[in-house]
């Protein structure tokens, strides 16, 4: 018998992984699927089932990560910032609680009982945070709002402005601790609201990929003007995003950062299969740290097997780093993952590297 409500069991955060994608097909097939959601989908605009079906995909994902982590807040989060999305695509709320509500009856009747109550208890928690959730959701045009940025710079990045933007950000940059201090107070509140109109269908996802692009070549730009390290002989880094990420725009700095500070990178970038990694890290000369980023939440059950496995085979002699928005939500991530350092700044990366 489950007693506490809050707590899955063992069991469940074993299992959830082999039945998560059975969840998936069934809610896809029985109802994003019928003729009767179709027709509003078509009615909608083209891509509006894709955008549910990528919905209920890291819904699942993040339903695994909450039961694994025994996290509530990671669930809640998730569905927050997807209500906000997909109420501004023109999709309704009654979808949503009908996904919520199939979960729960699949479960009951199709997976093992001790996971299907883990599930329920989650869900039942889901329908009763309903309404915060969605009141939350609805606030997020006044989070944006509210936003403190520098709109000249938003402006020019967004629209592909590329000399503009340069000229704005490395205005008074002349070293690596204002480049940084300056991408902290202005680039990250910048990419937040990216994310947040992005959410609200106000910025399409080629905009978000050209704003990044150009920060990216802006920051390129910036290094090659600094004086070249005088050797690379204080060991090596292995930079990387967890498997299923492709938010690497932090890595892409870090890299920077690194090379700049003397150190020869192994910059991998975008996601890497574990096994992959796993098998590339033996072949590295004196690795000395390895970096990982982690922007969202449904990638870091395969982090967290990932970075066991990494130290189980290497032990003490290579130190762990981590860091990103994925991490938001779990308290202490450096005790939970067992990491070197867990860093949520670029300031804390550079102090490590000197
Ligand atoms: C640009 C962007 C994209 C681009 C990425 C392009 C690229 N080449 O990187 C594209 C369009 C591909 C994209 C795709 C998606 N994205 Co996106 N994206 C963003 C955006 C706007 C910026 C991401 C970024 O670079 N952040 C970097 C900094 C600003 O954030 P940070 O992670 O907090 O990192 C700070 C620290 O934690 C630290 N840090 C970070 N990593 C590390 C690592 C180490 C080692 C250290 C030391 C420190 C450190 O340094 C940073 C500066 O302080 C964010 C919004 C946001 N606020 O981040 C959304 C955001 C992350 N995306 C989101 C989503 C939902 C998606 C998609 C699922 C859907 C979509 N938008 O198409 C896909 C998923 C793709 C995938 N599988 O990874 C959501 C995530 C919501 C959630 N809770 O899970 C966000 C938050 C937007 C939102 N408000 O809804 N995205």
């Amino acid at each position: 018998m489950i007693q506490n409500k809050k707590k899955p069991t063992d069991y469940s955060k074993n299992s959830i992984s082999k039945y998560k994608n059975e969840l998936i097909f069934h809610i896809d097939f029985h109802i994003l699927n019928t003729d009767y959601h179709h027709t509003i989908f078509k009615k909608l605009g083209h891509g509006t089932y894709g955008k549910v079906y990528e919905y209920l995909k890291y819904h699942v994902n993040i339903l695994e990560t909450a039961i694994f982590f025994e996290n509530f807040e990671t669930i809640k989060d998730y569905e927050i910032k997807s209500i906000s999305h997909l109420s501004k695509v023109g999709i309704e709320l009654h979808i949503i609680l009908r996904i919520y509500k199939e979960i729960i009856a699949y479960s009951n009747e199709h997976l093992p009982l001790v996971l299907s109550k883990d599930i329920k208890n989650i869900y039942e928690k889901l329908i009763e945070s309903f309404d915060d959730i969605t009141e939350e959701a609805s606030k997020r045009v006044e989070v944006s709002k509210n936003l403190d940025i520098d709109d000249e710079l938003y402006n020019k990045l967004i629209s592909g402005d590329y000399e503009s933007a340069k000229e704005i950000f490395l205005t008074n940059v002349n070293d690596i601790e204002s480049f940084i201090l300056k991408f902290e107070n202005k680039m990250v509140p910048i990419l937040s609201k990216i994310g947040i109109e992005w959410e609200l269908n106000n910025i399409s996802v080629s905009k978000e990929h050209l704003a990044v692009n150009i920060i990216n070549d802006i920051a390129s730009n910036f290094f090659a003007t600094l004086k070249n390290p005088q050797n690379t002989t204080l060991g090596s880094v292995l930079l990387c995003n967890i498997e299923g990420e492709n938010h690497n725009l932090i890595i892409n700095i870090i890299n920077k950062i690194f090379q700049h500070n003397g150190y020869k990178t192994y910059n991998l970038n975008s996601s890497i299969p574990n096994d992959d990694l796993e098998d590339f890290i033996s072949t590295i000369p004196s690795l000395k740290y390895i970096l990982f980023s982690c922007t969202l939440e449904s990638n870091l059950i395969n982090f967290y097997k990932l970075h066991k496995n990494i130290k189980n085979i290497n032990n003490e002699e290579i130190i762990t780093i981590a860091g990103g928005s994925g991490f938001n939500n779990i308290y202490n991530p450096r005790r939970v993952f067992n990491l070197d350092f867990y860093c949520n700044t670029l300031k804390q990366v550079l102090d490590i590297t000197k």
